[in-house]
């Protein structure tokens, strides 16, 4: 069951297996697989469940990887799963044991794992890489890439690019500084580390020595006051994609620390962009921000996916991203220059627009109010701003059909009343100095599925779910679109028009990603079923308006009766 670099380079066409997170490096979760289609997708069917046990069942939110008729699949609390693709057998189980001090800030999530030659690799909430024997669920190898107790985790999946396990850090809600980290994937032994903050000092390891390799931008604090960039956040918690293209990491970064805008003057580099980095040396080659001067945790993680578009006879090398601030970006992905931007929520407030550069222009009515503007100094005046900084998108995956030419975009409307206070730095405490309360902006939805031209900004198609939609979307060349719902539903669409064709209840809340491979030339089709994340946890008004969804862990597989 050996992965090579060939294979996840390959993962897109080759649709035997999922051995990339996102099917395919560039992260478009587009299936060639048409079997299963707007015709047939009708007779589909579970064929097994597999239940992730354990007493508390939280926020399910991986994306399987299928290689040689296993699939490996990650639970709530650092735990993953190796488990029989015809029958679901569980196979073997590893458990993180974590400590009892960890501090993820939205959920004790995991999602999913990177495969490389035998081994199973994956990120824990204590900030670790374990790698294990994809046989047994030993563990191979194990790293430290970050402190807990400073409120360092890691949520999101590793990537495997030429031989090396590339990794985020979450923990932007303490004041970290955020970094991207390579490691040699047979061995775990660290190969370079990218501070994600202007400032900080990156370094390369060549033949075992620790050797600088430069400043991560700027000089230290040209974009922040004072010391702020010593804890200025910009996790990237959500790991990234990889363009083989231009040989680039894509990973995106989040909030700066602390929420409290007014506390650091400056666009505070590079929180809330998104950052091309070359694998092999860890360098910034080129930024674009999404949220300079970020005063609402608009935060920039969300995926950023390579894809050629035609224009006048050219082809654009581009890459797309839809953001928590409301609008999706097309970039030319060589070089990180603007291409265009529009909305992609109904509603934005913050800003009026992007200007020529992609650069928003503020509303700066909607910037949360000073504190030490206000009578007593503790409470800054509210404001109504719209998206909410769960975002108009949040981590949750879109896709990318190379035969509608056709984005896939999770989205949410919804609102929040949001305020800033004092706050100071603490090693391992919270650091915002804000409050929030979240708002539904209608009564009848929050989520919406919406088919995105990339080219035109025009929405083709939408769906409107009453819950916020939190799971990630899957493009197949059967034209179908499939999403899952807080509601329990596995959903198919037609790709070009919108038209529900297909929808089956899965038991609980579904936050996971779904996937599809063929095995002896029958179309499978697997998503995790289990409610959690952000959303139940921050989600003010609307947690209370859909707390009635229950929880659960299991991962469902589907597929066509034999003809
Ligand atoms: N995680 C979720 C989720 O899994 O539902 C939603 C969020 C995170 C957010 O909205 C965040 O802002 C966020 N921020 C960080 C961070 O700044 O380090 C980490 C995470 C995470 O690791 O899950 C989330």
């Amino acid at each position: 069951a050996s992965v090579t670099d060939k294979d996840i380079l390959q993962d897109q066409k080759t649709v035997e297996d999922v051995v990339s997170n996102g099917l395919g490096p560039r992260g478009q979760r587009y299936s060639p697989l048409d079997k299963i289609n707007t015709d047939t997708v009708k007779d589909m069917r579970p064929v097994w469940s597999f239940s992730f046990g354990g007493e508390k069942q939280r926020g399910q939110e991986s994306q399987p990887m299928v290689k040689d008729g296993v699939m490996y699949v990650t639970a709530s609390y650092s735990r993953v799963f190796a488990v029989d693709t015809k029958t679901g057998d569980e196979l073997w189980e590893y458990n993180a044991r974590l400590p009892d001090g960890i501090m993820p800030c939205c959920d004790v999530i995991n999602r999913g794992v990177a495969l490389y030659d035998d081994l199973v690799i994956f990120g824990t909430l204590d900030a670790k890489l374990v790698a294990l024997d994809a046989k047994t669920g030993k563990v191979k190898w194990k790293k430290t890439v970050a402190d807990y107790k400073e409120g360092y985790s890691i949520t999101a999946a590793p990537m495997v690019v030429n031989g090396k396990v590339i990794t985020g850090v979450s923990g932007g809600e303490f004041g970290i500084v955020g970094k991207a980290e390579a490691y040699d994937a047979k061995t775990g032994k660290i190969l370079w580390s990218r501070p994600t903050v202007e400032g900080h000092m990156g370094y390369i390891w060549k033949d075992g020595k620790k050797v600088e390799n430069g400043i991560s931008g700027g000089k230290p604090g040209q974009t922040w006051p004072g010391d702020l960039w010593k804890s200025g956040g910009a996790a990237t918690w959500l790991g990234g994609t990889y363009d083989p293209d231009t040989n680039s990491l894509f990973i995106g970064t989040g909030n700066p620390a602390p929420w409290n805008s007014h506390m650091r003057p400056g666009d505070n580099l590079f929180s809330s962009s998104r950052l091309a980095i070359d694998p092999d040396t860890g360098k910034i080659k080129w930024h674009f921000q999404t949220t300079p001067h970020d005063g609402w945790d608009y935060d920039g993680v969300n995926e950023l996916i390579a894809f050629d578009y035609m224009d006048g006879g050219k082809t654009v090398k581009a890459a797309a991203t839809a953001d928590r601030n409301g609008f999706m970006y097309v970039l030319n992905r060589t070089n990180g220059d603007f291409i265009r931007g529009f909305p992609f929520v109904d509603e934005i407030s913050w800003a009026t627009g992007l200007d020529k550069k992609g650069r928003p222009i503020y509303n700066e009515k909607m910037r949360p109010g000073n504190p030490s503007a206000s009578e007593d100094g503790k409470k800054g005046s509210s404001v109504h701003a719209v998206p909410a900084f769960l975002g108009g998108k949040n981590w949750m995956p879109m896709a990318y059909s190379q035969d509608t030419e056709l984005f896939y975009v999770p989205s949410n409307e919804w609102g929040m009343d949001i305020w800033n206070e004092p706050t100071a730095y603490k090693k391992g405490a919270a650091y915002l100095g804000a409050g929030f309360t979240i708002k539904p902006l209608t009564e009848d939805h929050i989520g919406v599925l919406r088919a995105m031209d990339p080219k035109t900004g025009k929405e083709v198609w939408r769906y409107q779910n009453f819950s916020p939609l939190w799971g990630g979307v899957l493009a197949t060349a059967g034209n179908l679109v499939f999403i899952g719902t807080p509601e329990g539903y596995l959903k198919g669409f037609d790709a070009k028009t919108g038209e529900v064709k297909y929808q089956f209840n899965t038991g609980s809340g579904i936050v996971g990603s779904p996937i599809t491979w063929e095995q002896d030339g029958e179309q499978f089709l697997s998503v995790v079923s289990g409610w959690g994340g952000a959303v139940p946890l921050w989600g003010g008004e609307v947690a209370k308006r859909i707390k009635h969804l229950n929880q659960g862990g299991s991962v469902w597989t589907f597929k066509l009766p034999k003809s």
